[in-house]
């Protein structure tokens, strides 16, 4: 297996990531603007096949449309330079002072229809340039009070925007799917749909749910204290992971925005092994671009930030070789099976068997010894871990 990323591996940044100029909320910039063609420049040379972008990340807000169009012009010259594709678009809602209370859901309405407006404009230029998805970060669609926001009418006007936007893409006919990304908290003291749970049961609650989906960060659950890889598995178990941002994160912190594999590695290897080989029973498997959204360190220079590129890219891959080695080992594939969990896909009831059939299986109940049948007998998880642990240290081939 090759650890040079090619087109092929469907690896894609955003423009905010590495463009991050070094500005946290303690200090200014740290390093100087990065043009949006020598970007797409330096990702083609390293191997990424996308670029995804917010609208202010390309063009200035407040830009008029002449030098907004100047900047989309010059992005479509490096693409076609390049072959670079933008698979996703979203857009800025969080940034401009006016956003300050969010944007769908800013308690005041002429904002609400501004930030729409601003969206529509986005949803018609991503359609132009090829995107798929279309990402909703709310990072600002929240609040710091209980009594400032009423959160069911913040729900009722989210819903109102995005169904709109809904009708939209299908009067349109453009081949755009949405993808709600969820995070808890920062910059809002709580953010509205604050994990991929809430924001699925929101998907589903729309008009056209087919039309809505989620875009996970690891970092964003992670924040939670929530296992990622564990809720990935649950939105492909739903049809709703249309899209993913892959960092690192270190904890219950501040959104630390780290190279993938830098933060929860553990984590990471299980997430690469999902992505790659899909549920080990089989079920649903994700075919979309591997998106990175971190942000290079403020410590860093220009060569700092190809460095961090290079470095989410290669990680992706050490973890899917790793991964590779550990479903081929015959070792791991016995200690799979002593730990039943394969089992775990057989049916509980057997087939065609109603509730009478089963109440009247006493070897389900009446005749099963329960302390007996696990007393001395463990399920060898501990062994199994052990495997992962080797092969992800490069101790087992
Ligand atoms: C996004 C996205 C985020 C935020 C953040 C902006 O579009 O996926 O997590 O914006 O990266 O700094
Ligand atoms: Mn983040
Ligand atoms: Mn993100
Ligand atoms: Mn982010």
């Amino acid at each position: 297996m090759s650890l040079t990323p090619t087109k092929a591996d469907r690896f894609s940044f955003g423009l905010w990531t590495i463009g991050y100029n070094g500005t946290d909320p303690f200090g200014g910039p740290t390093r100087p603007a990065l043009d949006v063609v020598h970007a797409v420049e330096k990702l083609a040379e390293l191997g990424a096949y996308g670029l995804t972008f917010h609208d202010d990340d390309l063009f200035a807000f407040g830009s008029t449309d002449a030098e907004r169009q100047k900047q989309i012009d010059r992005l479509k010259g490096a693409m076609a330079d390049t072959g670079i594709i933008v698979p996703m678009v979203t857009t800025n809602l969080f940034s401009a002072p006016v956003f300050k209370d969010g944007g769908f859901t800013s308690n005041d309405r002429q904002v609400r229809r501004y930030a729409l407006r601003k969206v529509f404009r986005q949803l018609d230029l991503g359609a132009e340039l090829g995107a798929k998805t279309f990402v909703m970060w709310g990072g600002r669609e929240g609040a710091e009070y209980d009594s400032a926001k009423d959160v069911q009418a913040a729900l009722e006007r989210y819903r109102e925007a995005v169904n709109l936007l809904a009708d939209y893409v299908t009067d349109k006919g453009y081949d755009i799917r949405f993808a709600i990304e969820p995070k808890p908290n920062e910059p809002r003291g709580d953010i509205l749909l604050p994990t991929l749970g809430h924001a699925i049961a929101f998907a589903d609650s729309l008009e056209r749910p087919e039309l809505f989906g989620v875009n996970p960060e690891v970092g964003h659950e992670q924040m939670a204290g929530l296992n990622f890889t564990a809720g990935i598995a649950q939105a492909l178990y739903h049809g709703k992971l249309f899209h993913i941002d892959l960092n690192g994160q270190r904890g219950i912190k501040y959104d630390q925005d780290l190279v993938f594999g830098h933060g929860d590695l553990y984590n990471a290897f299980s997430l690469v092994d999902l992505l790659e080989h899909g549920a080990p029973q089989g079920g649903p498997a994700y075919d979309g671009p591997r998106h990175f959204d971190y942000k290079p360190s403020r410590t860093e220079d220009e060569n700092g930030i190809w460095d961090s590129v290079s470095a989410n890219m290669r990680n992706y891959l050490l973890l899917k070789e790793r991964s590779d080695a550990f479903r081929a080992d015959p070792e791991v594939q016995e200690a799979l099976s002593a730990a039943k969990v394969d089992e775990l896909s057989q049916p509980t009831l057997n087939p065609g068997e109603s509730y009478d059939d089963f109440l009247a299986d006493r070897s389900a109940y009446e005749d099963f010894d329960a302390n007996a049948y696990f007393g001395a007998k463990g399920f060898g998880f501990v062994k199994l871990q052990q495997l992962a642990t080797e092969h992800l240290l490069g101790a087992r081939g």
